[in-house]
C-alpha cells in the first residue's frame, strides 16, 4: 500500500499513538506483576499456559482501543478458545473487517510465569486484511519496536534495518518448540535437526513476536516456527517488512493474517532458508 492510499486517521489520536500507549501501559503493568501469578491455568497441555495477568493485560488494551476507536474490530488471544481450529476460525471471521486490532497481551507467557525475562506485548492494526501499524514492547529491556506501513520501523527513534548476513552459514536463527506436542513439535524438531548444522547457531527464547522484532532489528537473521497464531505474528511481520526483510509461509507463499507456519528473514537468505525447511519436511506431509 503506498502512502496516498493510507486510510484517514479517525478520532483525536493517531492509530500509532494509541497502539504505543496501549503497549506501554500493558507492558509496565505486566512487569509490575512479574513473580506474582496467582492463577495458572493450562489450556491444551502443560506447555500451554494462561494467567490472570494475560487476561488483565488484554482487558486493559481492549478498553483503551475501544475508547478511541469504538467501531474497530478486536481479536485478542484471550478472547479465543484454545487450539489451532478456534484460532483459524477467529481470524477467518475477522480478517475482512475494515479495521482490525490483533493483540497478544503477553507473548511468551511461559517465560513470564518462570521469570525468564523474554516476553512482550504485541499489537497490530490491520486495514482490510493488511497490517498497517505494529508495536511490540519488551518491558524488561524497555524496548518499544514500532512500524507504520510505508514509514519504516524504529526502536526508540532509531531506524531498524535487517542484518546483512548473506548465507545461512553466517546466520543466527531462532525457532520455537511449539506447545502442540502431537503435530507441530515433531515437525519443528525435524526442521531443527536439518537446519542446525547449516547455520551459525540457533536460539529458542520462547516469544515468537520478540524473535520477529529481533529479526527486524538485525539481531537475528531468521526465524521459523510451526502452528503459530495471528496474534503472535501480525505485528512482527510489518516490523520485518519495514526493516527490509521478508516474511512468508513455510511454503514460500506471501504472508497473510491466516499464515500459521512462518518463515521470517533478512530477505537475502530467504530462498535458501525456505528451501532447506522444505527439504526437512519432505515425507512429512
Ligand atoms: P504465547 O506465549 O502468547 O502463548 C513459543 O514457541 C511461541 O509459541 C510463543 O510466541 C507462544 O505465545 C506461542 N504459543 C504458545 N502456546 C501456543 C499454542 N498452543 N499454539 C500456538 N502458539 C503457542
Ligand atoms: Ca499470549
Amino acid at each position: 500500500m503506498n502512502e496516498e492510499k493510507l486510510p484517514p486517521v479517525v478520532g483525536s489520536k493517531s492509530f500509532i499513538a494509541v497502539a504505543i500507549n496501549c503497549a506501554a501501559k500493558a507492558g509496565e503493568w505486566i512487569k509490575i506483576k512479574l513473580g506474582s501469578v496467582e492463577n495458572l491455568e493450562l489450556k491444551c497441555s502443560s506447555a500451554d499456559l494462561v494467567t490472570e495477568i494475560d487476561k488483565g493485560s488484554e482487558q486493559l488494551i481492549k478498553k483503551l482501543i475501544r475508547t478511541h476507536f469504538p467501531n474497530h474490530a478486536f481479536l485478542g488471544e484471550e478472547g479465543v478458545e484454545p487450539g489451532a481450529a478456534a484460532s483459524s476460525k477467529a481470524i477467518a471471521e475477522t480478517k475482512d473487517a475494515e479495521y482490525l486490532w490483533i493483540v497478544d497481551p503477553i507473548d511468551g507467557t511461559t517465560n513470564f510465569v518462570h521469570g525468564f525475562p523474554f516476553f512482550c506485548v504485541s499489537i497490530a492494526l490491520a486495514y482490510k486484511g493488511e497490517v498497517i501499524v505494529a508495536v511490540i514492547y519488551d518491558p524488561m529491556k524497555d524496548e518499544l519496536f514500532v512500524a507504520e506501513r510505508g514509514k519504516g520501523a524504529y526502536v526508540h527513534g532509531k531506524r531498524l534495518v535487517v542484518s546483512q548476513d548473506a548465507t545461512l552459514e553466517q546466520s543466527l536463527i531462532a525457532t520455537g518448540f511449539p506447545a502442540d506436542q502431537i503435530y507441530a513439535l515433531p515437525l519443528n524438531m525435524k526442521s531443527l535437526q536439518h537446519i542446525a548444522p547449516k547455520v551459525r547457531n540457533i536460539r529458542v527464547s520462547g516469544s515468537a513476536a520478540l524473535h520477529m522484532a529481533y529479526v527486524a532489528a538485525g539481531r537475528l537473521s531468521g526465524f521459523w516456527e510451526m502452528n503459530l497464531n495471528s496474534w503472535d505474528l501480525a505485528a512482527g511481520s510489518l516490523l520485518i517488512q519495514e526493516a527490509g526483510g521478508m516474511v512468508t509461509d513455510i511454503d514460500g507463499s506471501h504472508y497473510t493474517l491466516e499464515v500459521r507456519n512462518i518463515v521470517a528473514s533478512n530477505g537475502t537468505i530467504h530462498s535458501q532458508f525456505v528451501d532447506e525447511l522444505q527439504k526437512s519436511l519432505q515425507n512429512s506431509k
